[in-house]
């Protein structure tokens, strides 16, 4: 990294060409227009909207640029103790429509400060009052409609889901929040998978989301770490101990190179950092292969260096052990841990008070090889005594877990980690050898817990390093992210750490959203109402969302209600439209009856666990039940009585690799073309799938629903955060005692959400059960589960849905989809009747949800996390 800095008799020529940012419509159109001109190369003759999308892009990011850099020197000149969150997903979503709500230049935007009166007057009549509006208005002038500019944008998708999403909630909150905070990722070239339906199948396709550029990131070619693989650990005969200082002498060599992107807080000037590497070839050369004339092949081995961040592994809750992914991870944790370190290096402190200065959040076991590397550095590069480092390092890190899931838990063979990090091996082996000392001595007669509690695995086939275990010994907190799940992993995977750490070491901060996007941005229509309501005109509720109870004031009112209701309608329309245009034109939603059709949705990925079949299987026993009463005589206005209108609505993506969860989505793909396509019933039940669930969908699909289904099996969802968003939304919630339902419950009331089924403290015996006896079917279940093994929706392969009814007749429903359908199916009729009869009622506990739902802001996840692990602190002025 370079260091050079201006003669002082320089600098008065820098100050007098300060770049400025622009700060009213007039500034911007000039920006606007320049970078057509000059980046892009382009003029009002060939300006379509992807140019003026890029143009707008690059005039916004110039004014964050200016802040980021005044935020980055203000906290060098200040030296506060800086957060690291450490993230192998940043599912962002498009940046622009967030970067102008967030860089509010409204203040200078809507005043003219005339000289003569010294008064603020307004510039003209119906002037924009914020950034969002001005530039919407600016553009418009030049031509061009800001929501198309707007969609021209690719989302960075560079996350799975839950865990992604939630890094880049964190990161907004923690730039509005003032925290220090950089996050550190990687730049995967391509992002996650794009999913096609076709014939009702996923088909997935690269995402290459950087083809047209990307104007929201700064190529840093200045700073670049090499990082090192294989080759082995020197050991002279002087240097017999792995604890003393030793030296890897390492094989492959590739160069971490930073790529930043700029992270706006709301209505601050401060602008975090997103720190995301690419892994590119070394300039250095391979002489051997050179004289042996295999130019060709020592560039082709360069070249390969680049795979590294080439791709983003696309499972959910589910870990597959391959080296291409150890290699990822410890190509970034390396990378980032020598940027905190040199960055800490400048204010000359002595490594002790590293821990005062420096706090690591761990987001989920992906980055623990940070834990080793910070150890190995101290200890081979530094000479730091072996216990004075791992003091440092223990009190650096902290750790969230995501899963309590078995499958999703990582482990790492050790022959495949020692090739891949022969030294990080070692280190890891003395780690786990000091620790186990300390458990022994604590626990003498416990003579399994040592093989429990150990960070290497035996008994398989191979030994295995448990990640997560790992994780906790490093770190000096561990949290959940829901209340339930953080109890759970004191129970279950952390145990014997409870025991032996004890449980203050155990905490929990439960998950939450920003509301800058999943409220403002993605429903600018309720927003609008709400700052009316609260006569906020500025939006500052945004920052305070628990001053949105107020609202509770008005949940009776017929005239709110009303204001409310139409909202929610316009919402639907706007996704009816949507639906329609990835319908190639057709419309499946009966516009005429919206007021009256529910919409039901679940949009997440698609996990057994998530339980869409529970779902799907509801939707087959409705649709069965209106062909009986039709059958039976009944007239469509007495089937509708029973059963009202209503829209089920699938979304989500399944891993590639995951032969289930793809069957669930054909089978729901099935199911829609037969109930679509079935005149008896009318429109009054229909199924729709969704394609390429993402965030730029979501915030198009939640501010739509009546209802969201948050099913998954007691005890498997950790949190759950699109929960928040539907709450958030004025969506009514049907859902299991999992995650963060249950909090929301406590929040906004149990009689404003649709709760069923068994509690996560049964789901042990119900399993148990089920091996040991058949499981017994439900009647109703049976039914469904029946007209699916005749073929009824697969006509041309009967069998095809066999796996999904065997998992539950045959292999033990380990997803309790038997245990909880009646209730499910119970709970579902409870609703239709409050929807359909009681609307008024709905919509009180549509305005409690939102009324109500402050708690789960992520600006106060990350007060909890500023206060309870990282103790740093603001830095506002
Ligand atoms: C999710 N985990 C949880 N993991 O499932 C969800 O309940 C929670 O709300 C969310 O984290 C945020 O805390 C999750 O999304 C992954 O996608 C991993 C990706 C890498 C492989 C292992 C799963």
């Amino acid at each position: 990294a370079i260091d050079a800095t201006i003669p002082l008799k320089s600098r008065s020529l820098w100050q007098k060409h300060q770049v400025k940012k622009f700060e009213n419509a007039d500034q911007f159109e000039g920006r606007f227009i320049d970078h057509v001109e000059t980046t892009l190369a382009r003029s009002l003759y060939n300006c379509d909207d992807l140019a003026a999308y890029e143009a707008t892009s690059m005039a916004v990011r110039d004014n964050l640029t200016i802040d980021w850099n005044k935020t980055q020197q203000k906290f060098t000149t200040r030296d506060p103790k800086r957060i690291y969150y450490l993230s192998l997903e940043f599912l962002m979503g498009r940046a622009l429509d967030n970067a102008l709500i967030n860089m509010d230049i409204s203040d200078k935007n809507e005043t003219d400060v005339n000289g003569a009166s010294g008064k603020p007057t307004k510039k003209k009549e119906g002037a924009a009052t914020n950034t969002k509006e001005m530039v919407a208005e600016s553009l418009d002038e030049l031509g061009f409609r800001l929501e198309d500019v707007i969609e021209q944008e690719p989302d960075a998708a560079l996350g799975n889901g839950g865990l992604g999403r939630l890094a880049a909630c964190f990161i907004d909150s923690m730039a509005t929040e003032n925290i220090p905070a950089w996050g550190y990722g990687l730049r995967y070239e391509y992002g996650i998978f794009a999913q096609k339906i076709i014939d009702g199948y996923q088909v997935e396709t690269p995402d290459y989301w950087l083809n047209l550029g990307n104007a929201w990131e700064i190529e840093r070619n200045e700073v670049q770490f090499p990082v090192t693989f294989y080759g082995y650990v020197d050991r002279s005969e002087k240097n017999t101990s792995t604890l003393a200082p030793s030296q890897w002498i390492g094989g492959e060599r590739v160069l971490a190179c930073a790529y930043d992107f700029p992270v706006p807080g709301y209505k601050t000037s401060n602008v975090n950092n997103l720190r995301l590497w690419k892994a590119k070839p070394t300039t250095e050369f391979d002489f051997a292969k050179f004289n042996s004339g295999d130019y060709q092949n020592s560039v082709e081995a360069q070249q390969r260096a680049e795979s590294i961040t080439a791709c983003l592994y696309p499972n959910d809750n589910f870990e597959q052990g391959k080296e291409l992914r150890l290699k990822q991870q410890y190509f970034w944790c390396s990378a980032s841990l020598h940027d905190i370190i040199r960055r800490y290096k400048k204010t000359k402190r002595p490594w002790r008070e590293f821990p005062d200065q420096v706090a690591i959040q761990l987001n989920d076991t992906h980055p623990t090889l940070a834990v080793v590397e910070l150890q190995r550095i101290l200890v081979d590069l530094e000479k730091l005594d072996w216990h004075d480092a791992w003091d440092i390092v223990t009190k650096t890190f902290a750790y969230t877990n995501h899963t309590v899931m078995q499958e999703a838990l990582e482990k790492w063979p050790v022959g495949l980690f020692g090739h891949l990090l022969p030294r990080h091996l070692e280190i890891i082996y003395d780690i786990n050898w000091f620790f186990l000392q300390d458990v022994a001595k604590k626990f003498p007669k416990d003579v399994d817990l040592l093989s429990r509690i150990s960070i290497i695995e035996e008994g398989g086939q191979e030994r295995q390093i448990r990640m997560a275990f790992l994780a906790v010994v490093g770190s000096h907190k561990v949290n959940g992210v829901a209340e339930l799940h953080s109890e759970l992993i004191k129970t279950t995977i952390f145990g014997d750490f409870v025991k032996f750490f004890g449980p203050s070491k155990f905490t929990n901060v439960t998950n939450g959203i920003t509301p800058r996007r999943w409220l403002k941005s993605a429903n600018p229509a309720l927003d609008k109402l709400i700052s009316e309501t609260l006569q906020d005109p500025e939006g500052n509720y945004l920052l305070d969302m628990p001053a949105l109870t107020k609202l509770s004031a008005l949940a009776d009112d017929k005239e709110f209600q009303k204001k409310w209701y139409k909202v929610k309608k316009d919402n639907k329309i706007r996704l009816a439209d949507l639906i329609k245009k990835l319908n190639g034109g057709v419309d499946i939603i009966d516009r005429e009856h919206i007021d009256d059709t529910l919409f039901d949705m679940q949009v997440k990925r698609i996990h057994e666990y998530k339980r869409q079949q529970l779902n799907i299987f509801g939707v087959i026993y409705r649709y069965l039940a209106m062909k009986t009463m039709i059958a039976n005589g009944a007239s469509l206005k007495e089937v509708e009585e029973k059963f009202p209108r209503k829209v089920s609505f699938f979304g989500g993506k399944s891993a590639p690799g995951y032969y289930m969860a793809k069957l669930i989505i054909k089978l729901i793909n099935s199911v829609g073309d037969v109930i679509n396509n079935d005149v008896e019933i009318g429109n009054l039940l229909k199924v729709v799938f969704i394609p390429e669930y993402n965030v730029s969908k979501a915030e198009i699909i939640i501010p739509a629903s009546d209802l969201s289904e948050h099913i998954s099996t007691a005890g498997t969802e950790a949190s759950g955060t699109s929960n928040m968003k539907f709450a958030m939304n004025g969506g009514l919630i049907i859902g299991t005692v999992d995650g963060a339902n249950v909090e929301i419950t406590r929040e906004i009331g149990e009689d404003n959400i649709f709760l069923f089924g068994n509690l996560s403290e049964n789901v042990e015996e119900l399993r148990y059960n089920h091996q040991y006896q058949e499981t017994p079917i439900p009647e109703d279940l049976d039914k469904v589960l029946k007209h699916i093994e005749e073929g009824n929706f697969s006509p041309e392969n009967p069998n095809e849905f066999q796996p999904i009814v065997d998992t539950i007749k045959a292999h033990g429903d380990y997803y309790l989809c038997s245990d909880d359908f009646d209730s499910y199916i119970a709970t579902q009729e409870l609703v239709d009747q409050v929807f359909h009869t009681q609307r008024d009622e709905w919509t009180k506990k549509s305005i409690l949800s939102v009324a109500n739902c402050g708690f789960f802001s992520s600006d106060r996840c990350i007060q909890e996390y500023s206060e309870t692990i990282w103790n740093v602190e603001p830095v506002k002025k």
